[in-house]
């Protein structure tokens, strides 16, 4: 189990630079080297970057304890807006309302930054016929129309490499989005109003609020597939 989850690993973190085959052979992470540890990644739901040294508690923590600013541990819609709008300021850095190329392009920057701190992302081996269990399809909840699923057989309707294929960004977040801040740009203009900003903060809490009680709670959300797979590395 462990060997299947460090090879999955590379499967996943190579899937996001597919022109860089793998370490130097025998090299740290490279083949036939000892495996580094990964930091953990987790993405919010609005993008944001949160990270911790390996062996401290899964960063989401660290955006649920922010986001949860009365600290009863339920993130409000109140409050999951507010952590939303404080990041599109974050991001907003014309502090013109929008969300425009340039602006985009940093966060980007950002995006890069991320996947190359993650190891894996450069030298974990990767290994074909390697298939991991994706996202769990009552998150697409509020979100674009799923594609309707076939009695007893799903076509893919992602990339080949299967519903991890979006490189590590994507699977340290909840909604499997390779440019998450983009998620948000619903008429793909290139820009995201803080209209659109709004609109895709209301789907993503109704996504995220699987008992539909108004608030997310740390046992109701989703472990992602970056965190599946660490964990099952550790073991
Ligand atoms: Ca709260
Ligand atoms: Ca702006
Ligand atoms: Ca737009």
């Amino acid at each position: 189990m462990k060997r299947l989850a460090l090879v999955a690993l590379g499967f996943v973190a190579l899937a996001g630079c597919a022109s860089s085959p793998g370490g130097p052979m025998g090299g740290p992470g490279g083949p036939g080297g000892p495996r580094e540890p990964m930091p953990g990644l987790f993405v919010s739901p609005f993008g944001e970057l949160f990270f911790s040294e390996p062996g401290q508690p899964w960063p989401v923590v660290d955006w649920f304890a922010g986001a949860d600013t009365d600290s009863d541990s339920r993130i409000t819609l109140e409050e999951f807006t507010a952590d939303g709008a404080r990041y599109f300021q974050t991001l907003d850095r014309n502090r013109d309302g929008r969300l425009t190329s340039e602006e985009i392009a940093v966060y980007e920057e950002a995006l890069a930054a991320a996947r190359a701190r993650l190891p894996g992302a450069q030298s974990r081996e990767q290994r074909p016929g390697v298939r991991l269990q994706g996202f769990r399809s009552d998150l697409n909840l509020g979100l674009a129309e799923p594609a309707p699923q076939q009695q007893g057989r799903r076509r893919p309707e992602r990339a080949p490499t299967g519903p991890l294929g979006y490189g590590a960004v994507a699977t340290a977040g909840f909604f499997n989005y390779p440019q998450p801040v983009k998620a948000a740009d619903t008429d793909m203009n290139q820009t995201i109003t803080a209209q659109e900003w709004e609109q895709a903060t209301g789907r993503w809490f109704i996504a995220l609020d699987q008992n539909r009680d108004g608030a997310l709670t740390l046992a109701e959300l989703p472990r992602t597939p970056l965190q599946q797979l660490m964990e099952r590395e550790r073991r």
